[in-house]
């Protein structure tokens, strides 16, 4: 276990990194970007080990994925328990068990106690094209209906459903047909206030659909939770579950994008939980599976099985060691109660943030849930121009001190927060006082 402690060896990216760098811009496509460019060699808990002996402190989880934290210590002994046996037959020429132990867990775990069914996939845009699949099968029906500053992949058809131009759909089109956006209930840039958000973002949606796509045209809305690449957007108390009623209402099938908000990472199993809301299909990855590629479409029975056998699949969908690196995860959540780790991480996250808030008016609301936190940072708090600069600026402060951060939004000005729920309260206080020394760094 490497020592859970920030070290800084070298300048940030050290010589060593420099190196390898030399060597990605030789190798890898320009395209494929990176946003700290240390090249890491070991990880544990809260910490990243670099080329150079520098230890970063991790708050970003290789974006909600290490929710268990690297090196976690029933996924280390799963997956090479699962090498040792075997790596792959793929599991629709000859099934194995954790596969199937994987989907009775999913089932059992995500909102709703109804029938349900589950399939594995690897990635997360691979699950929601997967739930967009079913839902158009088990309906008979087209449209699919999605939200600004929504976030769903980089395929044709997620690209397609992403919101947000740069980088991730530029130049890459025609984008697949029958997609409708509609606007998201942003409670902290509706138009007419927070307080009003739900029930006019409601209202807004719903009238949206029926005058230019058609209820009985729509196979489904989908929908994350809490955004997370669009910006860490909260929806307001009552609209997802206003939306759950009005698409039952309808046959339509909700759809929860869970692939970043899911498996604890909230506080909750899931971020719908909060909400009370059972959607038709969750769709999930990132933290199931302590690192390893693994997705899945979880949903009602009926819907699930209505597609014809040999209709779903994949050569490495629910590779066998994935699948005993998420059951290994899933035990670990619970064992160790990572869903309350998540919260008490949202609670010292929360009263730092609200701290640099009161200090700094560019902090212009903080907001998220559990270890998913973030703050969005203007130029003005009365204009609320978004200032993507500053947001650049504290990432670049942060990364030079090392301290892992990410940002994200439509608009590049949210700064967030997704630390490894096995980071202890020392090294995310440390991390903090990073933020702050780099805020003031930013802003002087
Ligand atoms: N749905 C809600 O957050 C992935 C994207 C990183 P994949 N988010 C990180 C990047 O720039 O590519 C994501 C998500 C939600 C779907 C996805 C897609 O998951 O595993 O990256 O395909």
């Amino acid at each position: 276990m490497i020592e859970q402690q920030r070290i800084l060896a070298t300048s940030i990216p050290g010589p060593r990194s420099q190196e390898l760098l030399a060597r990605k811009a030789a190798a890898v496509a320009a395209g494929v970007g990176v946003g700290l460019p240390v090249h890491v060699t070991d990880g544990a808990g809260g910490i990243l080990r670099d080329a150079d002996g520098n230890q970063l402190i991790d708050l970003g989880s290789g974006i909600a994925v290490t929710t268990v934290g690297n090196g976690n210590a029933r996924v280390v002994a799963a997956v090479t328990e699962q090498v040792q046996r075997f790596t792959h037959t793929c599991f629709m020429v000859t099934p194995y068990e954790p596969y199937v132990a994987v989907c009775e867990r999913l089932n059992a775990l995500t909102p709703g106690e109804h029938e349900k069914r589950s399939a594995l996939f690897n990635s997360g845009a691979e699950a929601v094209e997967n739930a967009v699949k079913i839902a158009r099968h088990a309906t008979g029906r087209q449209a699919v209906v999605v939200f600004e500053h929504g976030y769903h992949g980089r395929t044709n058809l997620t690209m397609g459903m992403t919101s947000k131009n740069m980088p991730y759909k530029h130049r890459f089109g025609p984008f697949a047909p029958e997609i409708y956006r509609v606007p998201m209930a942003y409670p902290y840039r509706w138009p007419g206030g927070p307080e009003r958000c739900a029930e006019e973002a409601l209202s807004t949606v719903t009238s949206m659909i029926h005058a230019q796509v058609g209820e009985e045209n729509t196979a489904a809305v989908v929908i994350e939770p809490i955004q997370g690449e669009g910006g860490f957007i909260v929806p307001p108390d009552g609209f997802l579950r206003g939306l759950a009623d009005w698409c039952r209402e309808h046959g339509i099938l909700l759809v929860a994008d869970e692939v970043q908000s899911g498996f604890c990472r909230t506080g909750d199993w899931f971020a719908c939980d909060h909400d009370g809301v059972v959607p038709d299909l969750v769709t999930t990855a990132k933290g199931i599976a302590g690192g390893m590629p693994l997705a899945a479409v979880t949903g009602r029975a009926e819907i699930m099985d209505a597609v014809h056998g040999g209709g779903l699949g994949g050569t490495y969908g629910g590779n066998p060691v994935a699948c005993a690196a998420a059951l290994a995860s899933i035990e670990s959540m619970e064992e160790d109660d990572l869903a309350g780790r998540a919260r008490s991480i949202g609670k010292i996250l929360g009263d730092r943030l609200g701290a640099l808030a009161e200090r700094h008016p560019q902090v212009g609301d903080v907001r998220g849930r559990g270890a998913m936190m973030a703050m969005e940072l203007v130029t003005d708090p009365d204009t609320k121009q978004p200032d993507a600069a500053l947001a650049a600026a504290v990432n670049r402060g942060c990364h030079e001190r090392g301290v892992v951060t990410l940002t994200c939004g439509t608009y590049g000005n949210v700064f967030r927060f997704l630390p490894p729920l096995s980071i202890g309260d020392d090294l995310l206080h440390e991390a903090m006082d990073v933020l702050e020394e780099s805020f003031a760094a930013a802003t002087a």
